[in-house]
């Protein structure tokens, strides 16, 4: 059975668009120990199964609510990822989507609301979008169903295989967070024997302080592999982390951004 997670900010459309491209779903109750309602439902005509996760913002959970999105993924169960964003402020939904496309998935980005963009004269080449980010991107309106078919079409056709070693996004973070992300990972993989990107998605996770990934670090004993006496936070790493995301977001929306009053070649 292949599964989909479905993953965005809050309010960017997840709901709407997970019940146009699932046929009847079913309420299977509530996450454990959280009150946000657990819904699954298989996409029409497959038995691809869809889960609606709770919006975040980023996977170092805020609320107990929050926590669920990560804890889905630390349990190995999505197959592909459904990242649905708000294709008006993709500069800060992308932080999100850096996150979970370093988890080495392959991945889905919805730019949904696109009316809402298409209305305010911007427009993004979708190609350049999906080179830098290295995933499929397809373009929603989930209000009026305009693009859903589609992604419904890309969600079926993609294999669920996960994505070779080395092809999950990597940001070209400063030298020392890289240096400490290798050195935390490689040690994962040899005396843990984890999957290399797994691995390096844990160490990202941890020295960026996610408090979700600090207590599975000490539950499953990764602690003493991981951390280097405080290194990790004396360094600030986490500020030098955000810092470079921030800016790969930047240059990733530069290059891909297309004025439509000033473009005649526009892809819609
Ligand atoms: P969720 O919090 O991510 O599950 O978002 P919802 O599916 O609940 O949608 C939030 C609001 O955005 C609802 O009022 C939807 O009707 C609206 N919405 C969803 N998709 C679109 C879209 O593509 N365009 C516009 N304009 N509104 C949308
Ligand atoms: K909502
Ligand atoms: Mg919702």
């Amino acid at each position: 059975m292949t599964t989909v997670a479905l993953m965005g900010n809050p309010n960017t459309g997840k709901t709407t668009i997970f019940n146009q491209i699932t046929d009847t779903y079913a309420y299977v109750g509530n996450w454990t120990g959280v009150t946000v309602e657990k819904k699954m439902g298989n996409i029409k005509h497959s038995e691809i199964v869809v889960t609606d996760l709770p919006g975040i913002y980023s996977l170092n959970p805020i609320t107990k609510d929050e926590s669920v999105a990560i804890n889905y993924l630390l349990t190995d169960d999505a197959d592909i990822i459904l990242n649905v964003t708000n294709a008006g402020q993709l500069k800060r939904n992308l932080l999100l989507s850096i996150e979970l496309l370093e988890f080495g998935r392959p991945t889905v980005i919805a730019l949904n609301m696109i009316d809402d963009l298409k209305r305010s004269g911007i427009y993004y080449d979708i190609n350049t979008l999906s080179e830098r980010l290295g995933c499929h991107i397809e373009t929603t309106n989930a209000r009026n169903k305009d693009g859903v078919k589609e992604l419904r079409d890309e969600l079926l056709n993609m294999p669920a295989d996960e994505l070779p070693d080395g092809s999950a996004l990597e940001l070209d973070y400063p030298f020392m967070v890289k240096q400490a992300i290798r050195q935390a990972s490689e040690k994962l993989v040899s005396d843990y024997d984890m999957k290399p990107a797994f691995a390096r998605w844990i160490a990202i996770q941890y020295i960026n302080k996610n408090k979700i990934i600090r207590k599975y670090a000490v539950k499953n004993d990764l602690k003493p592999l991981l951390e280097q006496q405080g290194y990790y936070d004396a360094q600030n790493f986490e500020n030098k982390i955000f810092n470079t995301r921030l800016s790969f977001i930047d240059t990733t929306l530069t290059a891909a951004t297309k004025n439509l009053k000033s473009t005649k070649n526009v892809e819609m």
